[in-house]
């Protein structure tokens, strides 16, 4: 088994009801048992500023599927979710953004897949949920926890729980 660090992002449509039932499929289709959930946070769009604000959240899952198989069930979900890949620009608005940060300690540079994620650490968006689940795993020698020190929070707020 695999512990696989997901980060969830969209900014169209009823995000944290996506969210919700994203987490759902996830479990069901990754054959994947959920370890942790971070709170939802309302984050400033990154990248592409000429856009609505996101919500970003992100999870900790243990997974028996490869990270190719586990990339291709993340992208279906995407697309039942209303995420149209033909569509969309670079940076910009979409419905569900499900994105692999870590997979194990694996490390992987290939056409569809990198491992870790190589942007993860400018993203406060990412690190900021994260560093609630996980903040002392060690990623590409560095701690959550110290990324996110060096990095500007402005703007992201956390949401309270929908209960
Ligand atoms: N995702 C993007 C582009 N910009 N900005 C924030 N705050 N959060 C995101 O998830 C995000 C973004 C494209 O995937
Ligand atoms: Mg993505
Ligand atoms: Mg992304």
């Amino acid at each position: 088994m695999a512990d696989v660090l997901i980060a969830l992002g969209g900014n169209i449509g009823e995000v944290r009801a996506t969210f919700r039932k994203a987490i759902a499929d996830i479990c069901g289709m990754a054959q994947a048992a959920l370890l942790a959930r971070s709170s939802d946070y309302v984050t400033p769009p990154w990248g592409d500023e000429a856009q609505a604000r996101f919500v970003n959240a992100c999870i900790e899952i243990e997974t028996s599927l490869d990270p190719h198989a586990l990339l291709f069930t993340l992208h279906k979900i995407e697309k039942k979710f209303g995420r149209d890949r033909a569509r969309e620009t670079r940076w910009g608005p979409r419905t569900l953004d499900l994105d692999m940060i870590a997979y194990d300690d694996v490390s992987l540079d290939g056409p569809e897949l990198t491992l870790p994620h190589p942007r993860l650490f400018e993203r406060a968006f990412v690190l900021m949920p994260l560093v609630e689940i996980a903040p002392d795993r060690l990623i590409a020698g560095r701690s959550i926890k110290t990324a996110l020190a060096g990095l500007s929070t402005e703007g992201i707020e956390r949401l309270p729980d929908l209960g």
